[in-house]
């Protein structure tokens, strides 16, 4: 529940989002795979309904459980997960089963897979549910009340009732399917929206991981479940650990105001983890932003960092993997350009998704952004394995908004994030040696094309200018 199962120290789960199975399982064998990632949240699997220009948000409303998307079909979803497999990388599913699909303008509703069905009747003939699978419909408009929060509607979204024993049933079989096809675990949607009992229920139902699909057998697989939860309602992220990780939106708020500088400097860094307000290391699941905070969805407004704040949001980033906390399954975002919010991925006129394309500097094209593509986010999730393990000593607040601090004795970092140059020796922790910052360059042949620190007795000298981009890091791969 709470472990990814990694294959080997890898690092990072990378949400490839809209992204065709097809794309995904490239993306696995040239990219996610020799750069040290461990896995891949998917958009949602199973068959939504179509909704007239075809938006990002109709996934979110499934008409059956049929492996049938525009990502793809069944087929190539199993090709994908035995090609990442075979590449070191593990897949999860995003899972919707708190709803089905609204009614649309025309009825029936036409799902991705061809199904029908009839909302306003609760009839889904492609499950088959029907109108006694789901609660009375009203609508969620308090969410200090947590009965409203699990019973009632979200977005006028027609709510399963998961106490029922077929409603369970269905849930179950479709998990189990996709243990068979060799998943790694789920992201579970609105979690808030479903009764922590219910969701026991199904969990525990869900069958171990077996040795065939190159697990250890028997273990669980790995859950996040989505809970936005920022202090200030009723249904609490705690209610969630006992089941698996949960998602951590106040890391993505707060992160989003240290670098933004708004009530917060990076002092704020220092303590960050429990004190900070998070979840315990090992239940937290955490992200700079994600699918809806990066468009104004869920929560976080303004303070969320996305592709569009590039160098904050790479700084942030950056930070994020250099930090322990979230364990070895931060969660990386990889968007698609968007100016409209309800703007679905890049699509041809018949509205299937076009593929990414890789330029010859490694960059995305086609209207994908491939931010886990970026070289410091990269070569940060190298310094995150080559650190794994160690904690956090020497924090130095070195002026207001410049720091370094260590990790064990492997990595370090220093970080401005001020307008003023940053010039100062403090703690640096690693052996004896001179070392080359993989943010401004590269070890190449035994030299360093960027800044080259020298660490002595545990110290070093190192200088950051206000022009640069603020981020230095080196660690024992890196030494000259
Ligand atoms: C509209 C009206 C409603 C009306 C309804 C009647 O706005 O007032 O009752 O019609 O039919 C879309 C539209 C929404 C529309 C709804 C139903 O945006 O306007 O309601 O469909 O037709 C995504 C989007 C939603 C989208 C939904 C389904 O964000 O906008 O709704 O998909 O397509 C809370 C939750 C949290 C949730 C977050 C967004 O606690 O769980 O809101 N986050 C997850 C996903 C998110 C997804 C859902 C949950 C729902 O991450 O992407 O919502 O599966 O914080
Ligand atoms: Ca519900």
């Amino acid at each position: 529940q709470w472990d990814p199962h990694f294959i080997g120290n890898r690092q990072g789960i990378v949400h490839l989002f809209e992204w065709k199975w097809l794309d995904i399982a490239d993306e696995c064998e040239t990219f996610l795979g020799p750069n040290n990632f461990g896995g891949v949240q998917t958009s949602v699997a199973n068959e939504n309904v179509i909704i007239s220009g075809r938006p990002w948000y109709e996934r979110y409303q499934p008409m059956s459980f049929k492996l049938e998307t525009r990502s793809g079909n069944e087929k190539e979803f199993r090709e994908m997960v035995v090609r990442c497999r075979n590449a070191g990388i593990r897949i999860y599913v995003d899972v919707v089963v708190n709803h089905m699909a609204a009614s649309q303008p025309s009825t029936p509703a036409i799902g991705t897979a061809g199904s029908e069905a009839y909302p306003s009747d609760r009839w889904y003939p492609a499950v088959p549910f029907n109108k006694s699978d789901f609660n009375t419909a009203c609508s969620i408009e308090n969410y200090n009340d947590p009965k409203q929060v699990r019973d009632c509607e979200l977005a006028g979204l027609p709510d399963l009732d998961q106490g029922r024993k077929d409603v369970r049933d269905k849930i179950i079989e479709y998990l189990n399917h996709l243990i068979d096809l060799g998943v790694a675990g789920y992201r579970m949607d609105a979690c808030k929206h479903m009764w922590p009992k219910d969701l026991r229920v199904i969990y525990s139902r869900v069958k171990p991981l077996s040795k065939q699909n190159g697990f250890v057998q028997g273990s669980r697989p790995f859950f996040f479940q989505e809970v936005i939860d920022l202090g200030n309602e009723a249904v609490k992220r705690q209610e969630y650990i006992s089941l698996g990780t949960v998602t951590e939106f106040t890391y993505s708020t707060q992160i989003g105001m240290v670098f933004r500088k708004i009530e917060r400097d990076l002092s704020a860094l220092k303590n960050w983890g429990p004190p900070s307000g998070f979840l315990p290391s090992r239940y937290s699941f955490v992200f700079v932003c994600n699918h809806d905070n990066q468009r104004g969805h869920g929560s976080g407004g303004d303070m969320i960092l996305t592709y569009k704040d590039k160098d904050l949001f790479i700084k942030a980033s950056a930070f994020m993997l250099a930090h322990p906390h979230g364990g070895n399954h931060p969660r990386l975002m990889s968007s698609f350009y968007f100016d409209d919010p309800s703007q679905g991925p890049p699509q041809n006129s018949n509205g299937d998704i076009i593929s990414r394309e890789i330029e010859s500097n490694g960059t995305c094209s086609n209207g994908w952004v491939c931010e886990h593509r970026w070289p410091e986010i990269v070569k940060m999730v190298k310094f995150r394995a080559i650190t794994d393990k160690t904690v956090v000593i020497g924090f130095t607040n070195i002026a207001k908004n410049q720091i370094s601090f260590c990790r064990g004795r492997k990595g370090f970092v220093a970080i401005n994030n001020s307008d003023q140059p940053l010039s100062a020796t403090v703690n640096a922790c690693l052996p004896n040696g001179v070392y080359c910052d993989v943010i401004s360059g590269d070890k190449v042949d035994g030299k360093c094309t960027g800044t080259s620190v020298n660490v002595r007795a545990g110290k070093a000298h190192i200088e950051i200018p206000s022009s640069s981009f603020g981020f230095l890091a080196i660690h024992l791969e890196s030494r000259l």
